[in-house]
């Protein structure tokens, strides 16, 4: 924290990509300008500013991936498990070669401790703050200075559940924060113990920070956990359990020789003479960490029998995206050869596929989003494989160019495949052997939403913008402010409980976001080219969308929005056959990657109770980018 290495500031009316790189190792950013009319045809032309820092060099796969440990109930509330999970800072060993580095953790552990709760089960957690009155890190205190009161002491935080059914007053909004023993409490603070109704299907939620202007360095330091969602249908799948189910949360960070984490701050951009009166610390559009980290080791190697394994991937990175699959490595040479064993994806972020899916190409996981797999490493006793990454660190999916990998990072984890002979050891035999079996052709029932369900549509841009400083601020807009809103702009998203909407995202910049809603699982309809589709008066063509892959079929609550595309999606607020619940209150919608939801791409929305609506009709002529469905056919 001490070594900070200045970058440059992204401007916008360039289209240039911002970024920093070194020899050995990189660590640096990457900015994606957005002209304020774009196309769909422009490409970004990368431009290169030099900084210093890159992480120690350190040697790959000397270290063996932990599992994250499970957290135990503190004692009862209500008759339900309690729990008092802390955060504080502590000293965690990321790498063998170095030294323990300061980061935060919930419970002395980075990454969190795995919370195991049960459909049916709820729970109630209190998150304590205890962490020091200082930040670990730069905090930029020109983000939202008109709301934040950066002059109180303690660092504020607030813990969301991602991906979970909850009342409003326990989802951890951004505005919800408190610092250490709740001595400061933020705007939209309601409550120190959080309530989790665990009603919804089986899933692998995760925790995180989601404090208003530092979520990136809350999480950065370590502020994240798996909240694994069971129930008795998923358990009667008999899927790969015990040491056969591997959570992994993927994440990339810098260092520096001490060891501390490394997180840089923008500085003004000399070739374009943009941002002379930046901030210090100042804010980087997107972070980029040059090491490899999973489950909280530095370059970690996964040793796994010749058998089937589960594993519930997590993209815990700041902005990155992976590409990911499995090569076979020779780590004598550094060489990787053919593919190795192919994901079979059987769940998502809201819970398990209808069916098992093989991923024919790449497995696509951006920031935030889970992937649920199952690999049957049988066919490679005693191999090495490589987890490999192909995403650029400037991501646009299949407009990805070399050009935008400023930060690469290829290898992600090794696996060693054990001879067959001594796959798991005598005491497991019996598990190696169910962990074999097939998958089961049938996982859960998933509904279908269709468009005919649909009450509402609304056409939403993902734009960008420049600030007073000349940094360039990413924004969500409207069909009527397609310019983008403001965080603490009046809520323009009010679904009526009950209702299913028709949510059309336009990315309007050069590159693709992770987008998140809060409380709700929602279904992929499909994706088409910008120019095809531009407001809510067009009438969606199904055959001209671009159906699912395996990662984006079932149930989600991230979808990733190419440049240049629409995406559609179909939003149920409230129980849909069987699943899910009737939440109301207000939540939040924003990009994953936490640098872009920082500064400034989060949006509140509003579900309302159905009885409200009826009682005031004139509700609905608020919203004034919704377009009420007609129901003529009747
Ligand atoms: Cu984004």
């Amino acid at each position: 924290m001490s070594d900070q290495a200045e970058l440059p500031l992204g401007g916008l009316s360039r289209r240039e990509v911002v970024l920093a790189t070194s020899v050995a190792g990189v660590s640096a950013l990457a900015g994606c300008m957005s002209d304020e009319t774009p196309t769909p045809e422009r490409e970004a032309s990368p431009a290169a500013t030099v900084t210093t820092h890159s992480s120690p060099a350190l040697e790959r796969w000397v270290d063996e991936v932990p599992r994250p440990g499970v957290v135990d109930p503190t004692g009862e509330k209500d008759g339900q498990p309690y729990y008092e999970i802390e955060m504080s800072e502590i000293e965690h060993q990321l790498h063998r070669d170095l030294p323990p580095t300061t980061v935060w953790g919930y419970d002395g552990q980075f990454p969190g401790p795995t919370i195991e709760a049960r459909q049916g089960e709820p729970i109630s957690v209190r998150w304590q703050n205890k962490l020091p009155d200082e930040h670990l890190l730069p905090v930029d205190t020109t983000i939202h200075s008109d709301i934040i009161p950066y002059e109180t002491p303690g660092v504020r935080t607030v813990t969301h559940l991602h991906g979970g059914n909850i009342e409003s007053e326990s989802d951890g909004k951004s505005q919800a924060w408190y610092t250490r023993d709740f001595a400061a409490t933020g705007p939209e603070f309601e409550q120190k113990d959080y309530h989790y109704v665990n009603d919804q299907p089986a899933a692998t939620l995760w925790y995180h920070d989601h404090a208003l202007g530092i979520t990136r360095l809350n999480v950065y330091a370590g502020l994240a956990g798996f909240y694994l969602l069971r129930s008795d249908e998923e358990d009667a799948l008999e899927l790969p359990r015990g040491e056969y189910e591997v959570p992994l949360v993927l994440q990339d960070r810098s260092f520096s020789d001490d060891g501390s984490l490394f997180y840089p701050t923008a500085i003004a951009d000399e070739q374009s003479g943009r941002g002379d009166s930046h901030p210090e610390p100042s804010i980087v559009p997107e972070f980029y960490g040059d090491t490899s980290v999973v489950n909280g080791k530095a370059w970690p190697r996964l040793s796994v029998g010749p058998t089937s394994y589960r594993f519930r991937l997590l993209n815990g990175s700041n902005s990155r995206y992976y590409n990911l699959t499995l090569l076979e490595y020779d780590e004598s040479t550094g060489e990787t050869g053919d593919e190795g064993p192919a994901f079979a994806q059987i769940g998502n972020d809201g819970g398990l596929l209808a069916e098992p899916v093989p991923v024919d190409d790449r497995l696509e996981i951006g920031s935030g989003q889970r992937a649920d797999v199952v690999v049957d490493f049988s066919e490679y006793a005693g191999e090495t494989l490589l987890l490999h990454n192909d995403a650029p660190a400037l991501y646009r999916g299949d407009q990805s160019s070399a050009d935008d990998d400023i930060v690469p990072l290829h290898e992600i984890l090794l696996v060693d495949v054990a001879d067959g002979a001594d796959a798991g050891g005598e005491a497991s035999e019996a598990g190696a052997e169910e962990a074999t079996e097939n998958l089961p052709n049938e996982l859960t029932r998933v509904p279908d939403i269709t468009l005919e369900d649909v009450d509402t549509k609304r056409y939403l841009t993902l734009t960008a913008d420049q600030d007073e400083h000349g940094r360039m601020v990413h924004l969500l807009g409207t069909e009527d402010e397609p310019d983008g809103l403001a965080v603490d702009d009046p809520v323009t998203e009010e679904p009526t409980v009950g209702d299913t909407e028709l949510w059309s995202f336009a990315n309007l910049t050069d590159m693709s976001h992770p987008m998140h809603l809060h409380l709700v699982h929602f279904q992929l309809l499909g994706r088409q080219p910008l120019g095809e589709y531009q407001s809510t008066e067009d009438e969606i063509d199904l055959d001209a969308l671009e159906s699912p892959k395996a990662y984006e079929q079932g149930w989600n609550d991230v979808i990733t929005v190419h440049p240049a595309e629409v995406v559609h999606i179909l939003v149920h607020f409230g129980e849909y056959e069987g699943v899910f619940n009737d939440q109301t209150g207000t939540y939040m919608w924003h990009c994953h990657m936490v640098e872009h939801e920082d500064y400034d791409m989060m949006r509140p929305f509003a579900v309302r109770p159905a009885s409200e609506s009826e009682e005031d009709p004139a509700s609905e002529a608020q919203g004034e980018t919704e377009t009420r469905v007609a129901s003529e056919s009747d």
